[in-house]
């Protein structure tokens, strides 16, 4: 099941209506009425013998913009179920004016973003790129930087130029890799053979990378306009469909405007801060990127933020 994160979304299911009223009610009532103290716990309603709970993401779908759920939010979502006609899809993300009280009421689609909503812009194309990436830091621990616990079974996604609206070009899949963990020989190279081309591109221990993904070419000739991290939520991941919420991170790539090729491989290299561009077994382009931000001088990260 996929879904699209949104405010009043209690039972998980992508859509908002009455079974959410509903759903809330009866947490509300089983937990005494919700608010602090009362999230991710399973509580029993007596009534109907079920058992209901919010979870800390579920949390962050309440509606009146206090961080809590509780009766407030009932009488919202009630007034915007009445207000827009019952909910349900084609009802987010604009205003209903409830005429009992004359107060616009809204859900709204959240910033948050499942994993299995990232569409593919074009999944089956006869030319494509490889993209692959390495030295992303692991598990960093930098206040208020999105890198922090960045960790492996997180997610990559590219994006060209003519992409449109919110599709992607290319993502990580179980196949052809969610980012790893490197964790052996410092300084390895990708190629053993010094005079490879490959040679000085570095494995550093303890870091991630994304072997190499296949991205389908739409056009002849493309562009990248975005590379990104996909972050998933604590207690998210890609394999589980119901909960692979995640944010998504992405690189300072505003230096590198190269046109790519059908069966081009593009490679990042968080260790030389470089973006290079492979064709023919040669590199024909390398160009190095901006770090973010720049003011803060990390030692090892920051191409994404
Ligand atoms: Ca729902
Ligand atoms: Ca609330």
């Amino acid at each position: 099941m996929s879904f699209t994160n949104r405010s009043g979304d209690f039972n998980s299911d992508g859509n908002v209506n009455f079974i959410d009223l509903e759903y809330l009610s009866n947490w509300l009532a089983a937990s005494g009425g919700g608010g602090p103290g009362k999230y991710n716990i399973n509580y029993t309603y007596s009534v109907d013998n079920l058992k209901y709970i919010m979870t800390d993401e579920t949390k962050l779908r309440e509606l009146t913009g206090d961080g809590q759920i509780n009766f407030v939010d009932m009488e919202y979502l009630s007034n915007w179920l009445a207000a827009s006609g019952g909910g349900g899809p084609g009802k987010y993300d604009q205003e209903y004016i409830y005429s009992v009280d004359n107060i616009k009421y809204i859900v709204r689609t959240l910033a948050s973003i499942g994993w299995t909503d990232l569409n593919m812009q074009i999944p089956n194309s006869n030319k494509n790129i490889f993209f692959e990436m390495y030295n992303i830091p692991y598990n960093i621990q930098i206040p208020g930087s999105s890198m922090t616990d960045v960790s492996s079974n997180n997610g990559v996604l590219i994006t060209f130029e003519d992409a449109s609206g919110s599709n992607v070009s290319g993502l990580s899949n179980s196949t052809s890799g969610f980012l790893q963990h490197y964790d052996n020989v410092d300084d390895t190279p990708l190629n053993s053979n010094a005079n490879h081309y490959l040679n000085q591109i570095k494995l550093k221990n303890d870091t991630l990378y994304q072997l190499p993904i296949s991205v389908p070419l739409e056009n002849t000739i493309e562009m990248i306009k975005s590379i990104a991290l996909y972050k998933f939520k604590a207690g998210h991941s890609y394999n589980d469909v119901n909960n692979n919420l995640g944010n998504i991170i992405t690189a300072n790539t505003e230096n590198f405007a190269v046109n790519l090729q059908d069966k081009d491989s593009v490679i990042l290299d968080q260790a030389t801060y470089k973006i290079y561009v492979i064709r023919n077994n040669q590199i024909v382009q390398q160009t190095l990127l901006n770090r973010f931000p720049p003011e803060l001088n990390y030692p090892d990260a920051m191409l994404f933020t």
